[in-house]
């Protein structure tokens, strides 16, 4: 039944993805009313606005799920080694059934404003039906890549042909069959779409900026024993998986990159090349994301490998990473990227030497002259992690907007609550593992302490959790000293806020790892959540 105008419930939750749902599933077990707001026509989140061809999960399907259901775990069958966005979002219906979340969500309505009350502690929500909503707890689940970055092209209204985005692709069938398709952007979106666009298409002209480094998936079939063996030791599996360092489960390495020779070195990445892991390469040795010497080893290795692929030697070095250390930004999982090249209807553009001037009615013109298109598809990304909280126009204590708060970049204690903004939880936001991990793994554990929370303060009589300032910028200056520590500033990515012009720059992402993050997490509740500034009102 759809909601009354003006209505209270005990928290909102903004974004019915996958950490929004399962956020709905905690709230409801402590017995909460709660309103979740989506800006979808549908659930699903990431999975269901990126339903671009090839969009595939980079993190194994049997890894890559919710974690709290040891029933769920056994009875759903993930039919390959990396789900497909189809997949994903029938797996997340299927949840969203199972545990009857879908009554709690309101469809196509975008949460604009929210507002804290300071006397009575509570949050008044906005949306853009008109709604007005009062909650004491917000849970910002609205998803760490889900803003789209303008690509600030100029032109673009004038073409004539069709436009699509990655990120927004239309849920009606799209052909490119006998058409001339431009696609923007060589992040992992584009390496995705691009092998399945060359299929279809007349003609394709990738532009490149900045190549990035693709590993293949080695995707398959899931046999059915194989995923019987993992059902089995399923319980044990997730356990492990929560306790690891990216919420997948692998044996550290021990060695330095520098301290083997050339011959071991090279078999070692051999093999991690045919693991099909994204974090294969990166896990061969100690010093990969510290050591530029030891980055330089993989990153030349990764040359290698697409000089052996592509035939064209000057398509070769075009593809080849050389002004970034190997996964300083977030590398690609691919499934035929780099053969694509070898097909005569696809060329590469490359926008270092000749960059777009204008899109004009006809198609894409650089300062070599025009390209004719039918089609262009932007994969251009997203702005990243602070996006969908700046998008909301929040007002927090004093009426000071996490806009201004933010403006220098963001101030986020633990990456759940910042200060000045009580009861406003993030899953997924600034200043927390997330995009570093696993994240189905990352999302489970922030709920859960965020529903571990909002059950203290209720036994307590608690009506309100702020971050302590000083906390938190103790906290905020420990994420930057540990991106310091390693390669990861040296790449101008979006974990730094560089891919968007005129956002502040600074690592986003805490990279100390989830397993020493839920520590510190853990240890902040254990305490009575220090860190935190617990306060009551008579009003509650
Ligand atoms: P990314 O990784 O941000 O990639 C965007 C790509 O688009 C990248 O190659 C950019 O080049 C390029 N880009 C962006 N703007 C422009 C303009 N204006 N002109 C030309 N090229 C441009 O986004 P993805 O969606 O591919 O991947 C995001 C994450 O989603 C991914 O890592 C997974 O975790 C899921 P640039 O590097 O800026 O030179």
């Amino acid at each position: 039944a759809p909601l009354p105008a003006a209505h209270a419930v005990d928290a909102v939750i903004v974004g019915a993805g996958l950490s929004g749902l399962y956020q709905l599933h905690q709230l409801r077990e402590l017995g909460l009313t709660t309103a979740v707001f989506e800006a979808g026509d549908d659930i699903g989140g990431t999975w269901y606005w990126n339903r671009y061809p090839g969009a595939r999960c980079d993190v194994e399907s049997m890894s890559y799920s919710y974690s709290f259901s040891p029933e769920l775990d056994q009875e759903w069958e993930w039919s390959e080694r990396y789900a497909s966005q189809p997949e994903i979002l029938r797996y997340i219906h299927h949840v969203a059934d199972r545990f009857d979340l879908r009554r709690d969500v309101t469809l196509s309505t975008r949460v604009t404003r929210a507002a804290y009350d300071e006397d009575r502690h509570v949050w008044q929500v906005s949306t853009d039906t008109g709604r007005t909503i009062t909650a004491r707890f917000i849970v910002m689940a609205s998803g760490c890549m889900s803003v789209p970055k303008d690509p600030g092209i100029p032109g673009a209204d004038s073409f004539t042909g069709a436009i699509y985005y990655t990120a927004r692709w239309p849920r009606e069938e799209v052909s490119f069959t006998g058409k001339r398709v431009a696609v923007i952007g060589t992040g992992c979106s584009g390496v995705q779409a691009i092998p399945v666009i060359a299929e279809e298409a007349a003609a394709l002209a990738v532009f490149q900026r900045t190549p990035a480094y693709a590993l293949p998936a080695h995707n398959r079939p899931l046999r059915g024993t194989e995923t019987a063996e993992l059902k089995a030791r399923y319980p044990e599996f997730r356990r492990a998986q929560r306790l690891s360092r990216g919420g997948t489960v692998f044996e550290p390495p021990t060695r330095s990159a520098l301290e083997v020779g050339v011959a071991e070195r090279t078999a070692t990445y051999e093999t991690a090349w045919g693991s099909g892991l994204l974090s294969g390469l990166l896990r061969t040795y100690t010093d990969i994301l510290t050591d530029e010497k030891a980055n330089e080893t993989v990153a030349e290795f990764v040359r290698s490998k697409i000089r052996s692929i592509v035939t064209d030697p000057a398509t070769a070095e075009l593809l080849s990473p050389r002004t970034f250390p190997f996964a300083t930004k977030r590398p690609c999982l691919d499934t035929g990227y780099y053969a694509t090249y070898n097909q005569p209807h696809v060329t590469l553009v490359d926008l270092r030497t000749t960059p777009i001037e204008t899109i004009t009615p006809r198609g894409i013109r650089t300062s070599e002259g025009e390209h004719a298109l039918d089609a262009i598809v932007f994969a251009t990304g997203f702005d990243a992690l602070t996006g969908s909280q700046l998008a909301i126009d929040i007002v927090g204590k004093g009426g000071v907007t996490l806009r201004e708060k933010w403006a220098d970049g963001p101030r986020h204690h633990l990456g759940l609550v910042s200060a000045g903004f009580p009861n406003l939880f993030t899953v997924l936001g600034p200043l927390s593992p997330s995009v570093l991990t696993n994240i189905a793994v990352s999302l489970e554990q922030q709920v859960e302490w965020i529903t571990d929370c909002i059950a203290h303060l209720r036994r307590n009589g608690l009506t309100e959790i702020d971050a302590a300032p000083a906390a938190e910028a103790d906290w905020t200056a420990q994420v930057a000293e540990i991106a310091a520590r390693t390669l990861y500033p040296a790449a101008a990515s979006w974990y730094t806020g560089a891919n968007i012009p005129g956002k502040p720059r600074g690592f986003l992402v805490y990279a100390g790892g989830l397993d020493r993050y839920r520590g510190e997490c853990d240890a902040a509740a254990r305490s009575g959540y220090s860190g935190f500034v617990l306060s009551a009102t008579s009003f509650s």
